[in-house]
């Protein structure tokens, strides 16, 4: 029953940390005072100087002395790039260019999967946006950044308390002329779930009005079937519709002839004839290796006409080997991640590839320089954020085995370690794999890898073998997302689940082998927006609001109560965001376009008889007092 139940606690649902503050902390939800926004970033700072912040507390912290990262100056104003491209002439025109180009087109990952695979996605936006405008000056050049998508949308509500479309809307305009690019996990969106088509359209069409440029959309069963709806909402959208196929297996292996050479040229086609304007090869466990890409960029440039966009992972560490083996096949742009957030559990080190390339027929035209400066940027910003390390110390090729994405493995090893496993890891990961055969050898990949990921904690937690789940006379209690998935709720993998744990799992009940949406009503926006705004005394909820709530309603409405009580926090230092103030430090924080608060903390008193602490401030010279409950 233990393991059942935190397996089923929210933030385990989602592959993240756990945060104990809406549990502990409900009376904050109920604050209905109105104050000042100055006010109440000035609570947040006296909250978490006092409590510490729950995500970091017992974690390694960074250097007392760190200062904040500098961004490198812009050298030009920003010269045009892909995305004047796409906005002059549309997205086949982007495609058209990019099968012309010689030069290997690069895409940069940091504030994506970079920062997911790494630092449990937990990138704030400034630190992002602080680094923007010196992409735009000095990479103009770079095919892509990938910002958005993935699990980056609701942990920013979630644990960093921001918005992520206004994200995305401050990195557009800071980034004019340079491709944005997300993930989409198709009819799952940005969740765990498949959700109903109408709320699939709308993501989308809200996606592309606030900016992304380039949809990397992908299904976690490689099922295209269900990937038409996203797929035609992006085309509609006017932007670049990336169709996606998950790379998993080993096609140079004859005992894993499932997913052959075959299996992918097939479903190249399929997603070439559903519409993509560019073909996404996403190889999120980094298993493609560099013999096998050679072979299989060949295969999909000779039979399908799009361009070839490849993703990787390092986790085995030779990512960058089978990066060069695609690039002399003929791989038109690959994902790297800027060499501070590269290797490992993330993407091959770009300014490597850069410099692997350089004076060969592939040379990226990159600017090495830029590419050192904006790393140092990174370096900087990534010191911030030790409380999240999580990483693989070296390479390791035991991915081959287990076939976990880069963005799950150090999740699972959390969860593993609060499950008390972490010593039996390698059992963990063995069984992983023993889950995918049982399954029937599926692509795992949000959410399918979660799935899997969760039914593998499951028996090693219980001492359950595969015979011993498969055999009909043992009782076995399945975790809720395998009863989900045997369901047919995430769509059907190639030739169906096995009939053995399909019967197992649901007894006497029928799969449905359908397309989920298809039995999904649509949900009635206009009522939605109605309730949401009553929810929240009246407030107007715009489209960016009504479709973060569509996606993730509790985690919204959690969100819409703590911004009520700390207003905008988003634009604090990362440090003071994590770890408060000292007394003497000064900090200054724009809480709107031109309204810069100077915040300075003076000193905080003794905990009173009522468990409460003054924290006295001077903002914009003018002395504060706040008072906040002390929780330790
Ligand atoms: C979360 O991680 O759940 C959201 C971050 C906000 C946490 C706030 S910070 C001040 C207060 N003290 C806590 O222990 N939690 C909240
Ligand atoms: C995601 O869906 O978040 C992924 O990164 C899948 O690789
Ligand atoms: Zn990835």
């Amino acid at each position: 029953a233990f393991v059942e139940n935190l397996l089923k606690h929210p933030t385990f649902l989602n592959n993240q940390y756990t945060t104990k503050f809406i549990d502990e902390t409900p009376e904050l939800f109920q604050f209905k005072k109105r104050r000042d926004r100055g006010t109440k970033v000035l609570t947040y700072i006296a909250d978490i100087t006092v409590n510490g912040h729950p995500e970091t507390q017992g974690r390694a912290a960074p250097a007392s002395d760190l200062k904040p990262p500098k961004p490198p100056a812009s050298r030009a104003e920003p010269a045009a790039g892909t995305r004047n491209l796409l906005d002059a002439e549309g997205p086949q025109a982007v495609a058209d260019w990019m099968k012309a180009q010689k030069k290997l087109l690069i895409t940069d990952t940091t504030m994506r999967d970079g920062h997911q695979s790494l630092l449990a996605t937990r990138m704030r936006s400034i630190d992002m946006i602080k680094v923007a405008p010196a992409y735009a000056a000095n990479l103009p050049e770079l095919f892509s950044v990938e910002c958005w998508g993935g699990a980056t949308f609701d942990v920013a509500y979630r644990f960093l308390q921001e918005c992520p479309w206004q994200r995305l809307r401050n990195l557009r305009e800071a980034m004019p002329n340079v491709m944005t690019q997300m993930l989409l996990r198709a009819s799952n969106g940005v969740g765990y779930t498949n959700y109903p088509d109408n709320v699939v359209q709308a993501f989308v069409k809200q996606a592309a009005l606030t900016g992304v440029d380039l949809f990397r959309v992908f299904d976690s069963l490689n099922w295209v079937e269900n990937m038409r709806i996203a797929m035609d909402a992006v085309v509609a959208s006017g932007k670049i519709c990336e169709g996606t196929i998950c790379y998993t297996g080993d096609i140079l292996d004859p005992d894993r002839a499932k997913y052959d050479l075959k299996y992918y040229v097939g479903m190249a086609k399929e997603l070439e004839a559903a519409g993509a304007h560019v073909l996404g090869l996403k190889d999120m466990a980094g298993l493609l290796k560099p013999a096998a890409a050679r072979v299989l960029i060949k295969a999909l440039k000779d039979e399908v006409d799009l361009p070839i966009h490849f993703h990787t992972h390092d986790t085995s560490g030779i990512a960058g080997a089978t990066i060069l083996a695609a690039a002399d096949a003929g791989v038109d742009a690959v994902d790297a991640a800027m060499d501070a957030f590269s290797g490992g559990t993330s993407q091959a080190c770009l300014g490597s590839i850069v410099e692997a390339l350089d004076n060969t027929e592939r040379d990226t035209g990159l600017d090495i320089g830029s590419i050192r400066e904006i790393s140092n940027y990174w370096e900087g910003v990534r010191a911030q954020y030790t409380a999240f390390e999580s990483g693989l110390a070296a390479p390791a090729s035991e991915v081959y085995l287990h076939e976990m994405p880069g963005g799950q493995f150090t999740n699972l090893k959390a969860q593993a370690r609060s499950l008390g496993l972490e010593e039996r890891w390698h059992e963990v990961a063995q069984t992983y794999a023993d889950v995918n055969q049982m399954f029937g050898d599926i692509v795992k990949v949000t959410p399918s890898s979660k799935v899997v990921g969760d039914m593998a904690l499951m028996m090693v937690s219980q001492g359950l073998t595969r015979a011993e789940v498969e055999d009909p006379k043992t009782d076995v209690a399945f975790p809720d997302s395998v009863v989900d998935m045997m369901r047919g709720n995430l769509g059907q993998p190639p030739g169906g689940f096995p009939e053995t744990i399909v019967k197992k799992v649901l007894k006497d009940e029928k799969p449905n082998t359908e397309r989920p949406g298809k039995h999904l009503k649509p949900v009635d926006l206009e009522a939605a927006r109605t309730s949401l705004s009553n929810e929240l005394e009246g407030l107007k909820i715009d489209d960016e609001d009504l479709n973060g709530y569509l996606m993730y309603p509790k985690v919204f409405l959690d969100y819409m109560g703590r911004h009520r009580q700390y207003g905008p926090v988003r634009t604090l230092p990362t440090r003071t965001f994590f770890y408060g103030m000292e007394p003497g430090e000064e900090i200054s924080t724009e809480i709107d376009p031109g309204k810069t608060l100077e915040i300075r903390l003076q000193a905080v008193g003794e905990t009173n008889e009522d468990g409460e602490v003054k924290v006295f401030f001077e903002l914009n010279g003018q002395p504060r007092v706040i008072r906040v409950p002390n929780r330790l």
